[in-house]
């Protein structure tokens, strides 16, 4: 979502700033901005759409400051402008602001009784003019912010600086995330280290409720109480691979073409040839895990569709009951936790903002412990979880999610595996299920291989409006994925349905203009979804029937059969990802769409 990039330095900070949004802009945004300090001036600079337009307009009128914030902006309030765009100042004072402060038409209402003017729709403008309301009292910026944050209901990172302290940026956070990096006679700030990887590879993790005062000299934090702290300075020895295409054309093919490698990570020191090795799970998992009776799984978008999976799974294999919700409804219900029940958690970023305040909210509720799927160290969810389990799939940059979600669904099956053998599992089962792991890397790249024969029927989708995907049991799920997927990057309408439930409705749509896709492993529901397609069929439709190569599918007119290798059907679920992932691909190059970008989206979602 939005992206923050701060920097307080004795050279000119503007094209540090520049560069921090560009390496964030991957996450989609609508408009972008910057403000610095030189001169005691405070000079802006905003523009509508890329980065790349922001840059234009530092390099044709330049602007230059030792100390500086910038932004880029996902609207959440007034539409994508440059007036709404980041910074917005009030006088002295200049704010950046990710996340969302639920009580501004109070705060509006109360500044505009003093005598403030706002020229931009959003909430955040409330944040500047209260800051210049309170300085003159505060004395400094820093306490200017600490009073104004006790103000705010909502969640919030922040930037802020002042010509009155031309050489400060003040910056605090609740509910969204915000890192200081660690310079050599030069700080930072940032929403994501990844923006920072240009100048720095130390960073500090601020808590939630922390403020920091940074120069290019000196860092303070200050907890919530107002009580200095000392944070632990992380190195990061990830290389920086991820802001590379390589040869690919787009992020997220080079992210498909990737899978191989990730799952093997994945995996790696995780498993023997036959058990899930239970050390990866860190050393208070054991006595967590040995009582386990239970799982509640919440997440959102792409990491729901893995918790589906799971579920299956839970269920099928370990004869443990489990329950998934998507967390932006979980956490505004009432629920009854069983007993010794495990809260997972899943989010490719660990900072997805309902999945969080759904593990926030858990806390009273009774949950034995907390264990977080994630893809991101030291990310919110990851610190604020009891156990965590990371997929080792590396920073995934496309807004579509791929690799992150077929390594998801790996870490699920060793979870599945190490709750599960203490339960209804076998060691027989668990030996099949970890051997079946084992061939997942070789078996993905030989679907990856079959690439250029998606690209052939990715042609029947593109003049197509709508698109219907079925699956039976587990890959049903797989179906949502695919839908999901192709909506996303593709602009085609396109809905999921068990395919056994197509009588009860979605037939009707059926005719010869709508593409279905069929997720047909040869599984005991093969026979029953074999009836479904003909179902579709005899109403004319086009089929693309993506299926096991034992399945005894045939091509005609109507029906296209995809067919992949025979696989154990524990890891068909991942293997069945691939095509319906190159697929929406495929059609949206096709389409010419914003493939890595797609519109109104953005990648870790950290508002509401
Ligand atoms: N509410 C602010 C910031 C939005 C945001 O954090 N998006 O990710 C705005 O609408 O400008």
């Amino acid at each position: 979502m939005c992206g923050i990039v701060g920097a307080a330095a004795q050279r000119n900070v503007t094209k540090i700033l520049v560069e921090g949004l560009k390496r964030l802009e991957y996450r989609g945004y609508d408009s972008a901005g910057l403000a610095v300090i030189c001169d005691q001036q405070l000079t802006l600079r905003k523009a509508l759409g890329k980065v790349a337009g922001l840059e234009e307009k530092c390099i044709a009128n330049p602007v230059k400051g030792v100390v500086g914030i910038a932004h880029t902006r996902w609207a959440t309030h007034g539409k994508p402008s440059e007036l709404n765009a980041h910074p917005h100042s009030s006088d002295h004072i200049a704010v950046v602001h990710n996340g969302i402060i639920e009580n501004h038409a109070q705060l509006r209402q109360r500044l505009r009784n003093q005598g403030y003017e706002f020229v931009s729709e959003t909430d955040t403008e409330v944040i500047s003019h209260l800051l210049h309301s309170l300085y003159d009292q505060a004395g400094s910026l820093r306490e200017a912010l600490r009073l104004a944050i006790a103000e705010f209901d909502g969640a919030y990172a922040l930037g802020v600086i002042s010509t009155r302290e031309p050489d400060t940026l003040v910056c605090a956070r609740s509910g969204s995330p915000l890192v200081v990096g660690v310079g050599f006679e030069e700080n930072f700030i940032a929403s994501d280290p990844l923006a920072l990887r240009q100048v720095t590879d130390r960073f500090i993790y601020l808590e939630e409720g922390d403020l920091a005062v940074v120069t290019a000299a000196n860092i303070e934090i200050f907890e919530q109480s107002g009580k200095p702290v000392t944070r632990p300075v992380d190195r990061i020895t990830e290389t920086d691979e991820a802001s590379d295409k390589g040869q690919y054309r787009h992020f997220m093919l080079k992210e498909i073409h990737e899978q191989t490698r990730v799952l093997r990570n994945t995996l790696q020191g995780r498993v023997s040839k036959t058990a899930v090795l239970d050390g990866c799970f860190g050393t208070d998992a054991q006595t967590i895990f040995d009582q386990v009776e239970a799982v509640q799984i919440l997440a959102c978008g792409t990491s729901y569709h893995a918790g589906m999976i799971a579920r299956y799974w839970f269920e099928d294999w370990a004869g443990i009951p489990c329950a998934v919700e998507v967390a932006s409804e979980y956490r505004y219900r009432k629920s009854v936790v069983r007993p010794n029940t495990l809260f997972v958690s899943i989010s490719q970023s660990g900072e997805t903002a309902d999945t969080l305040a759904a593990l926030r909210g858990s806390r009273e509720s009774g949950y034995l412990a907390s264990l977080t799927v994630c893809n991101v160290a030291n990310s919110s969810l990851v610190r604020e979880s009891d156990l965590s389990l990371m997929t080792l799939a590396g920073p995934e940059i496309g807004v579509a999610s791929t690799k992150a979600f077929t390594s998801q669904l790996v870490a699920l099956q060793l979870l599945v595996i190490a709750l599960g053998k203490r339960a209804a599992m076998s060691r027989e089962t668990e030996a099949e299920l970890v051997a079946a792991l084992h061939q997942l890397p070789g078996l993905c790249e030989q679907v990856l291989a079959l690439d250029s024969q998606i690209v052939r029927i990715s042609e029947a989708f593109t003049e197509k409006k709508n698109a219907l995907f079925l699956g039976r049991g587990v890959d049903y799920p797989i179906a949502m994925e695919g839908a999901l997927k192709l909506k996303e990057i593709s602009y085609i309408h396109a809905e999921a349905y068990p395919a056994g439930e197509l009588k009860h409705g979605p037939l009707a749509l059926v005719d010869d203009d709508m593409p279905v896709v069929a997720v047909a492993p040869n599984n005991e529901l093969l026979e029953k979804l074999k009836s479904n397609l003909e179902e579709v069929q005899a109403r004319g439709g086009k089929l693309f029937v993506f299926a096991d190569e034992s399945a005894g599918f045939m091509n005609d007119g109507n029906t296209t059969v995809f067919n992949l290798p025979h696989a154990p059907l524990s890891i068909a679920p991942i293997l069945y990802t691939l095509p319906l992932q190159l697929l929406a691909y495929h059609v949206a190059v096709l389409k010419g769409t914003d493939v890595d970008q797609p519109r109104n989206l953005a990648k870790s979602v950290t508002v509401e």
